[in-house]
């Protein structure tokens, strides 16, 4: 009889051994808490969580943090569980976790661990694997789920890959290491497709022309931000693209109509000079169990879905839906994007009421309290490239935070965007985030392209200066 080995049968046989123990600690678990982070990652890791432990016959509990503080784990140790399974995060808090002998700490995480030894810590950064590109916290939980139910999970892989891609896993449009031997598992369970097609926002929900139109992650003359343009684009085609007036959206089309647009897409984008056109195919991540033509047949647009949920506090509604509820969660998560949609269409018209400040290498604008700090970041996206804001300068922006128990006094949020072809020359918004945070005596930290920090509002221009440096010293000027 062969000797039985955990990595016979994982996902992710670096992470089998730790995946096993975590579990036998959930199994053993009498009063089960699941905390985790509040945006799409987390939102997936614990439903990955919460299926699994039900499966499993585990009660528990779940809840949501923005941030893990120490007021958040004397939260859960005065409620007296005996177990805290933290997904998403956890590993960078274990020296405060750890403090207290309340409850066994069980971690699928995938952030930088702090220099504490833990019993059930499941963390790619531990096997050396990369915690941004190789496994996300779902991929990471995912490991432990497989460990707690064995192959029936399976089909919990589909949440990974969601996960992943709403962390922005993603290399060169698609996901590798780990993150795509998870991916490959769900398509060995018959939840998940991956194929080869447009890469671009919106194949399940939007029309075509408006797919095409709102679709900025490449620039094609005469198509992108122009809905005139692209209705003569696709008029000029011949392929049937309507269904009884209407247009129909990419998930409707047949694979020889998608190849003629792709290809009449590519052609254009080549004619005009368009440099980056090779990425307008990339890797389709498709939830074959979800109803064809809704948000979550889709992992980008799942994923949307779940951020939305997060930025308004509604985990509930997210964590819903990735345990499977649709219904008036789903009309909720849908309700709550429209929403979304609205705050980021009107926030860009703030952005130009405040003004943007230029200084030597980036650009920055305060919106005080007219924006919500969870999407200040997004609505500097999207107005880097508009009326009197550069495209090519880091932009910084700043809102209200009322609620910063770290920060002394008043704390603003600050949110930094870049772009690609900045992150090609050196810049790294992450690095930047926490140098110039630290200087002020705030906190932050993030992605090479998008990077967030809180810091005390009375040290905005110190901080400005601070982030001015870091940018020049990065791209060399
Ligand atoms: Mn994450």
């Amino acid at each position: 009889m062969a000797h039985y080995s955990p990595a016979m049968d994982a996902p992710v046989p670096a992470l089998a051994r730790r995946a096993e123990r975590c579990a036998e600690a959930l199994r053993d678990a009498e009063d089960l808490l699941v905390a985790s982070h509040i945006d799409a990652d987390g939102l997936t890791s614990a439903g990955i969580a919460s299926l699994a432990l039900e499966r499993a016959g585990v009660a528990h509990e779940s809840t949501f943090e923005k941030q893990l503080d120490r007021s958040a784990v004397e939260g859960y140790v005065e409620a007296g569980h005996d177990v805290v399974w933290f997904t998403d995060f956890g590993s960078g808090q274990l020296d405060v976790i750890t403090e207290y002998d309340a409850f066994t700490p069980v971690v699928s995480d995938h952030h930088q661990p702090a220099d504490v030894d833990a019993d059930y810590h499941c963390n790619p950064l531990l096997e050396g694997l990369d915690g941004g590109s190789e496994l996300s916290g779902a991929g990471a939980t995912y490991c432990v789920a497989r460990a707690l139910g064995g192959a029936a999970n399976r089909d919990l892989a589909a949440l990974a890959v969601v996960g992943a891609v709403g962390d922005m896993q993603t290399t060169g449009g698609e996901l590798v290491g780990a993150n795509a031997d998870v991916a490959e598992e769900g398509v060995d369970a018959g939840v998940l497709d991956v194929s080869r097609d447009l890469a671009v926002y919106g194949t399940q929900t939007r029309p075509l022309p408006k797919l095409l139109a709102y679709a900025t992650d490449v620039e094609i003359p005469g198509i992108t931000g122009d809905r005139n343009g692209a209705l003569r684009f696709l008029d000029g085609l011949d392929a049937e693209l309507r269904e009884g007036g209407e247009w129909k959206t990419w998930a409707a089309l047949t694979e020889a109509e998608r190849r003629t647009v792709v290809s009449a897409l590519v052609q254009r984008a080549l004619r005009t000079g368009v440099e980056n056109a090779e990425t307008l195919v990339g890797t389709r991540y498709t939830l074959t169990a979800e109803e064809p033509g809704t948000a979550l047949r889709d992992a980008s647009e799942f994923s949307t879905l779940l951020n939305a949920t997060a930025r308004y506090e509604r985990a509930d509604v997210g964590l819903a839906i990735c345990r499977g509820e649709r219904g008036e969660a789903l009309e909720e998560a849908r309700s709550l994007l429209r929403e979304h949609r609205r705050t980021l269409a009107t926030g860009v018209n703030v952005v130009r009421e405040v003004g943007v400040e230029r200084e030597d290498h980036v650009q920055w604008f305060d919106a005080g309290d007219r924006l919500p700090e969870t999407v200040v970041g997004i609505v500097a996206g999207m107005a880097m490239g508009e009326d009197g804001v550069a495209a090519d300068v880091p932009i910084v922006a700043f809102a209200a935070k009322p609620d910063a128990p770290d920060v002394d006094g008043e704390a603003l949020k600050v949110s930094m965007r870049g772009t690609p072809s900045l992150v090609e020359r050196g810049l790294d918004l992450s690095a930047v985030a926490s140098t110039a945070a630290r200087a002020v005596g705030g906190d932050g930290g993030g992605h090479e392209v998008a990077a967030g920090a809180t810091i005390p509002a009375a040290r905005r221009a110190d901080f400005v200066a601070a982030v001015d440096d870091e940018v020049a010293a990065q791209l060399d000027v």
